[in-house]
């Protein structure tokens, strides 16, 4: 086995990919590189963020594309459904996680970032990510995981997700403190335990 990830601390990105070797039973040699300096990330992949995923001379990043690239080199112990519909379901909702769900915390960080804040279009997105808490509550009625089975819905939204219990020492990224700080867990029993229960999953 030749795979070799680029990682950075307290990655979200990096944890779904880590979620999924983890579930898969795929061990990975991992290089960590200095958030602040990445020449080696770029000079492998030709752009700069991480994960970034080398699978015997096949360079990938984007961790959507990395875990799709996964399934289909490592199948066993899958994460999107084997059914048709279900799988095509599943990919709905990774494509709306990213696209849609991450869009308010990410204008709120950037919000932050400017020297007026706009309070209320803070308060406006924060709405939408309460509502979007409830949802994720909606979704683990009756079931452990988002949708059902522990899968590639629960290794795409955790990472994010689980600022919600809090912020670990050592994590300084702003966009980290907005998702702790707009979503609260008050009264959405359901995701807190999945929160819990996603977090006693291997990673690799
Ligand atoms: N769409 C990419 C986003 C990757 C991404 O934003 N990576 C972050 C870490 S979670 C990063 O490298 N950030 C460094 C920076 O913005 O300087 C993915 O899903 O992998």
């Amino acid at each position: 086995m030749d795979l070799r990830i680029w990682r950075i601390p307290f990655s979200t990105n990096v944890e779904r990919v880590a979620l999924a070797l983890g579930h898969k039973g795929v061990a990975v040699e991992w290089i960590d590189v200095d958030p602040a300096d990445r020449s080696e990330v770029e000079r492998v992949s030709g752009q700069p963020l991480v994960p970034v995923l080398d699978d015997g001379g096949t360079i990938l990043f984007d961790s959507p594309v990395i875990l799709e690239h996964l399934e289909r080199r490592f199948p066993e112990s899958p994460l999107y459904p084997l059914d048709p519909a279900r799988r095509a379901e599943a990919r709905i909702f990774v494509d709306w996680f990213n696209r849609v769900w991450k869009r308010p915390p990410n204008l709120i960080a950037a919000e932050l970032e400017k020297t007026e804040p706009d309070r209320e279009k803070i308060e406006r997105l924060g709405t939408e990510m309460h509502a979007a808490l409830d949802l994720f509550e909606d979704m683990l009625d009756g079931r452990h995981y988002l949708l059902g089975e522990f899968g590639i819905a629960d290794v795409i939204a955790f990472p994010f997700l689980k600022y919600a219990l809090g912020v670990p020492a050592g994590d300084d990224e702003l966009f980290h403190e907005v998702l702790f700080e707009h979503q609260p867990l008050e009264g959405r029993p359901r995701v807190e335990a999945w929160i819990e229960r996603v977090d006693g999953h291997p990673r690799s």
